[in-house]
């Protein structure tokens, strides 16, 4: 990213700011790399830790966008680093951020902000009875902070088992806003013909937050071209699955620069999307018991069913039982038998600290869960084609169903 002050830095040396700049929050070179024989979450976490950008990582290799002297250090620990070219971005002119009116072209199947935001207001508008929408605040621009409510009796808040679907916290992962998108669109149209679905809806409250990073995810779209961004829009960005206040920090997963792609924020809940989501889940505790039982929180990509906890490679840790590690692995497994995702605990990829999921747990005994949507490699990584959102999306109905059966 040309970042403000690398500009005003370049236009004090009399250098015009270089269109070969990748967005990365570095004013450096940014190249694809593979990070060969990262065989285990222990090593994956090694990678992670040098601060490159983790694109997606298997037992055999993770692929990175890292620096030269970054692809050195990790050459410096010991693994073999293979160049795989530039990243897409670079070379591309940088374009004036212009109004958005839709996604690169060729991809205008997908929902910008203002999209989203008119399909849950047609929702609403649509099915007032079961549909409902407000939100938790405000992102950093001064975006909403969307939530939909779906369930029978809808202005009520009535004696049911909640569950919270959670959507685009990285900006750059828009296929997960459609997901979220799909919930809305699946639960009310098909509620007046569709008995399984009108069941789940009479007897659950079902609330979405389909843009959990408004303002990444509208600058990831500027200009006519991806951005390859990731973090939230405050400062140099904050990962805002490391914002979380859950043992935030604690062991490694996220870092303290902020020109890092995981960097933590100097607070937990510093990033005001957090904050807003955060304080909204907690007034769903109501005379002691928290409302909401089961949760998923989108991403891609590399098709994945993760659970907590993230911050350690222990399966049980204070707060989590072998009776209750094995209720994620049991419903975990199950979801992921009906998509074609692999299932395990968070941190058999790598290390997270602050992320979602910890919080959910850790903070409220919510059976929270991430889900990596498609692909499952590099290619085509972050930016599917349009054409692939509704098998995608399709492909977890049957786990979204599962997720809702669970809250009880
Ligand atoms: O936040 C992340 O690093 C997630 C994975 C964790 C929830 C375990 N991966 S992502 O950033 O590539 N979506
Ligand atoms: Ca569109
Ligand atoms: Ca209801
Ligand atoms: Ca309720
Ligand atoms: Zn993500």
């Amino acid at each position: 990213m040309v970042t403000a002050v690398s500009v005003l830095v370049l236009l004090a040396a009399g250098v015009a700011a270089s269109p070969a700049m990748a967005d990365t929050a570095q004013a450096q070179a940014q190249d694809v790399y593979e990070v060969l024989g990262t065989a285990t979450p222990q090593l994956r976490t090694a990678v992670a830790r040098t601060g490159v950008d983790i694109l997606t990582a298997t037992n055999e290799s993770t692929t990175i966008v890292g620096s030269a002297a970054q692809a050195e250090q990790l050459r410096k620990l010991g693994f073999v680093v293979e160049s795989r070219g530039p990243v897409e971005t670079q070379g591309l002119p940088e374009v004036a951020p212009a109004a958005i009116t839709d996604f690169p072209s060729g991809d205008e199947g997908y929902h910008t902000f203002a999209e989203a935001t008119a399909a849950l207001q047609a929702a609403q508008q649509n099915f007032p009875a079961i549909a409902k929408l407000s939100s938790v605040g405000q992102s950093y621009q001064g975006r909403a902070m969307n939530l939909i409510k779906i369930s029978d009796n809808v202005a009520t808040d009535e004696n049911e088992p909640e569950v919270l679907f959670t959507c685009n916290m990285h900006a750059r992962e828009h296929l997960t806003t459609e997901m979220c998108l799909r919930i809305v669109e699946r639960f009310t149209t098909g509620y007046a013909t569709n008995a399984a679905i009108k069941n789940m809806v009479d007897t659950r409250e079902i609330y979405l937050i389909p843009n959990m990073n408004p303002d990444g995810s509208e600058y990831d779209i500027s200009g006519g071209r991806y951005h390859s961004w990731r973090k939230n829009r405050q400062g140099n960005g904050t990962d805002p699955n490391r914002n979380w206040s859950y043992k935030w920090g604690c062991c490694g997963g996220s870092s303290t620069s902020p020109t890092n792609e995981t960097y933590r924020g100097p607070s937990a809940f510093s990033a005001p999307e957090t904050k807003s989501v955060s304080d909204w889940v907690n007034s769903r505790k109501i005379g002691g018991v928290q409302q909401i039982k089961t949760h998923i929180d989108f991403h891609t990509y590399s098709e994945l069913v993760l659970w907590p906890f993230g911050y350690t490679y222990n399966p049980t840790a204070p707060g989590m039982t072998a009776a209750e590690a094995q209720k994620f692995q049991t419903l975990g497994k199950q979801m992921a038998a009906t998509n074609g995702y692999t299932a395990e605990q968070s941190s058999g990829l790598y290390i997270t600290d602050g992320d979602i999921n910890d919080w959910m747990w850790g903070n409220h005994k919510i059976l929270s869960f991430c889900f990596e949507m498609y692909p499952k490699g590099g290619n085509p990584g972050f930016y599917p084609p349009d054409e692939a959102i509704a098998p995608q999306t399709a492909r977890n109905d049957k786990a979204v169903d599962l997720i809702i059966g669970a809250a009880v």
